[in-house]
């Protein structure tokens, strides 16, 4: 028998075990299986206990959805926004904690996961604004006596799917825009970082949004994906991730004819110009590409840099890479925090390993999975620059998704924004110039969803719109009122009152 203090120190570190959420009820999955929720810095620590998830789960959240649909909808908009205000303060007090959670799951530093906690925040308390705008229109109509007007009304059940690398604000973008607008939905959050979303789900439980408005389920992609997306009574998917997943997404979502949102990869660059002001474009570039570990869509992992500074620029990034201190982000000195798992470790070694090949490009620093002490608990890779890597070559293509930047020379303006455009994707860009006509044509020029001048590519706003151009997306965007366009479609309202038939297109009307 374990004595009392024995007992009690075991029930100390007992893994915590949490639930789904659908209809307004903590439940387990019918598979009654669980997967572990891992930190990334020390695999040794059990973060948590999740259900694994399966069709059956799926159906009991889309039905649960579905029941509390009509009422939710009838709620008028600003009664709708009140909860969501709620919900951004019992987020403002919770932030600490749920930045600590954040970090442990994810792996970002804790002022990093910080930012994303606020970025939740922000965006609950500007959206929730929205209950009191979702403003449509009224336009004259072309019969007199004859009133025609436009609304937005909410799309229905919305199922929404998120990614790792922004466990809090990427759900929070969709959850609260799809709530204003009177929209129930269906979380499926990533499943490395279940903790974050949860903790979202639990203070709408809090705040008091009625059962079933939102519902929570936990597990893996490959399991309840294809469900939830197939789901008949699911109007609309919105999701974050990589680009095969959201293909198959848009698919099946072509087929059943839903309205789907998708967000996928990015290959962001900054341009350097020859008159920029070059330690800030050091300080930017490395806040670009390393911050979150490389793991944002927007990081910035290309340095298109002018020929006349490259030398200098290249220096001066490389002895400022090498200081980075890379560790467990729970640690307040760390800056770089580990990758999200091996998998993705593996394939950012890949990556590097590419690299190396690719004819004329350098290693310049970095480039190896770091094993020494702590390291050997997680999955750490030191920060890594390639130097003297032409715009063709797969590293400055495809997306690596990890602390792996790469640095190519340019002569012209005109070549650089050649170059940055050159990839399949569009989401973010940068230019760091003194030259206001510099800037502004390459503002112009720059086929991305996010251009930035004298600051990295990363560090979007809520209150703009977020998203890309190509291979980025569809065409939608998320955040700013923007977003509204995804969760309500449009209703033209003709009220004719004339006391007679009048016909459109057809009928004279006197002059
Ligand atoms: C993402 O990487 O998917 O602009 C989101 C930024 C953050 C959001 C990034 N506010 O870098």
């Amino acid at each position: 028998m374990p004595t009392a203090k024995q007992a009690k120190a075991k029930k100390k570190t007992a893994t915590k075990t949490y639930n789904n959420y659908i209809g307004g009820e903590w439940v387990k999955s019918s598979s009654g299986e669980w997967f572990d929720n891992v930190n990334p810095a020390d695999t040794s620590d059990i973060v948590g206990r999740f259900p694994k998830s399966n069709s059956d789960d799926v159906n009991a959240a889309v039905e649960a959805a579905k029941n509390a649909a009509t009422k939710w909808r009838r709620t008028p908009a600003p009664k709708r926004a009140e909860l969501l205000f709620t919900l951004g303060e019992i987020l403002r007090e919770n932030k600490e904690e749920f930045t600590r959670e954040m970090t442990r799951e994810m792996g970002k530093v804790l002022k990093e996961a910080g930012g994303d906690v606020q970025e939740a925040i922000d965006c609950t308390y500007y959206t929730a604004g929205e209950g009191r705008r979702l403003h449509g229109f009224t336009t004259p109509a072309e019969m007199p006596n004859k009133f025609a007007m436009c609304v937005r009304q909410p799309v229905g059940i919305c199922g929404l799917i998120t990614p790792f690398n922004f466990p809090m604000a990427i759900p929070s973008w969709k959850l609260i825009p799809a709530l204003v607008c009177g929209n129930t939905v269906v979380i499926k959050s990533g499943e490395d970082v279940p903790l974050s979303a949860l903790n979202l789900v639990k203070a709408c439980e809090k705040a008091g949004i009625p059962k079933g408005v939102v519902n929570l389920i936990n597990g893996h992609g490959s399991d309840i994906g294809p469900t939830l997306v197939g789901h008949p009574d699911v109007r609309l998917i919105s999701f974050t991730g990589s680009t095969n997943t959201g293909r198959i997404i848009a698919e099946q979502c072509a087929r059943d004819n839903k309205i789907v949102s998708l967000e996928m990869g990015g290959k962001n660059a900054i341009i350097v110009m020859d008159d920029a002001h070059i330690d800030n474009a050091v300080e930017g570039s490395l806040w670009g590409a390393f911050g979150t570990s490389g793991q944002r869509c927007t990081a910035s992992s290309r340095l298109v840099v002018h020929k006349k500074i490259y030398k200098k620029f290249v220096e001066r990034l490389v002895e400022k890479v090498k200081t980075l201190r890379v560790g467990n982000g729970l640690d307040a000195r760390t800056e770089v925090g580990p990758v999200i798992h091996e998998d993705a470790m593996n394939n950012i070694l890949r990556y590097i390993e590419i690299g190396q090949k690719e004819d004329k490009a350098k290693l310049a620093c970095g480039g190896n999975r770091l094993t020494k002490g702590d390291y050997s608990k997680g999955w750490f890779i030191e920060p890594t620059v390639f130097s003297d890597v032409a715009p063709n070559h797969r590293i400055a293509q495809e997306e690596i998704f990890g602390p792996v930047t790469s640095v190519i020379p340019f002569s012209t303006l005109d070549e650089a924004i050649e170059i940055v455009n050159g990839v399949k994707y569009g989401l973010s860009s940068a230019i760091y110039t003194q030259d206001v006509n510099q800037s502004f044509y390459a503002m112009q020029e720059l086929y991305t969803g996010i251009c930035y001048v004298n600051s990295a590519t990363i560090g979007a706003e809520v209150h703009l719109p977020f998203g890309g151009t190509k291979g980025t997306g569809n065409g939608h965007r998320e955040a700013g009122t923007q977003v509204l366009d995804i969760f309500t479609e449009w209703k033209s309202l003709y009220v004719d009152y004339s006391g007679k038939l009048q016909k459109a297109q057809i009928d004279e009307v006197e002059i």
